[in-house]
């Protein structure tokens, strides 16, 4: 925390640079809009007792050895001998309910992982935008937004996010030295605010999506406020904050 006696909220537009960032103090948020970050509000909001965010796809069959449901997202879509893919939807279902998860996605769960060592790490999406930031400004420590990006590159979405949050926390928070991506992040916000669908609609993430038709995901993603979840990781799993 500052001096002068607010929090600090920054903003991590890649995983790749991570490193640059002391989070030991801080609470991290990963950020995976499409879909994964998402797609773990809807689980848990929807009756999920817990969710494993797992690297590799060999690990999550020792989970499914041991009695979990298994979700996998590879190039978007699912994958074979899963029980789950990376739709939102797909956690809304009854088979979920009261079952321990464990998710492997390209980005999103990688993002989730390399968090570890910092002060808190949970989960944040347009799912959860209200309830996130009104749990963030409770914990008054310093938050990073850490975009989980694509494969260590910059993306538009998970960054639109970072702004929008960054900007809820503003008034209870302060601006670190290291600035200018929450600045970048908000304004690219404001401009996208009031039709996010169509200000990414040439975006990577939107682009590589179109082939798997799942427009109703993305539109549902960018939808604000659909749970009362702040997914909170502690050993390794990830629980609603209430839970804890
Ligand atoms: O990269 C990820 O973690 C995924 O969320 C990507 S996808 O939207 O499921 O393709």
């Amino acid at each position: 925390m500052s001096e002068a006696g607010k929090p600090i909220v920054e903003v991590c537009l890649t995983p790749a640079l991570f490193y640059q960032y002391n989070t030991k103090e801080s609470i991290v948020v990963a950020i995976d809009i499409l879909r994964a970050t998402s797609s773990i509000c809807v689980a848990l909001q929807y009756g999920a007792r817990s969710i494993v965010p797992v690297m590799t796809v060999e690990e999550s069959f020792q989970y499914k050895e041991k009695g979990y449901l298994i979700g996998a997202e590879r190039q978007g879509s699912m994958v074979e001998g899963f029980d789950l893919g990376n739709s939102p939807f797909s956690y809304m279902e009854d088979k979920i309910i009261g079952r321990d998860i464990a998710l492997t996605t390209t980005n999103g769960t990688k993002a989730i992982n390399i968090a570890n060592g910092s002060a808190g790490i949970v989960a944040g999406s347009f799912l959860n935008l209200d309830v996130l930031a009104a749990w963030l400004i409770e914990q008054n420590k310093d938050v990073l937004c850490l975009c989980a990006g694509w494969k260590n590159t910059f993306n538009l979405e998970d960054t639109l996010f970072a702004g929008a949050l960054s900007q809820k926390l503003l008034p209870h928070f302060q601006l670190s030295e290291h600035r200018d991506s929450a600045i970048a992040a908000m304004n690219l916000y404001n401009l996208a605010k009031h039709d996010m669908y169509d200000f990414l609609k040439d975006s990577s993430h939107r682009t590589r999506l179109e082939r798997l038709k799942i427009d109703e995901d993305v539109l549902y993603c960018l939808t604000p406020n659909q749970t009362l979840v702040v997914p909170v990781l502690k050993d390794g799993v990830l629980k609603k904050h209430s839970d804890w």
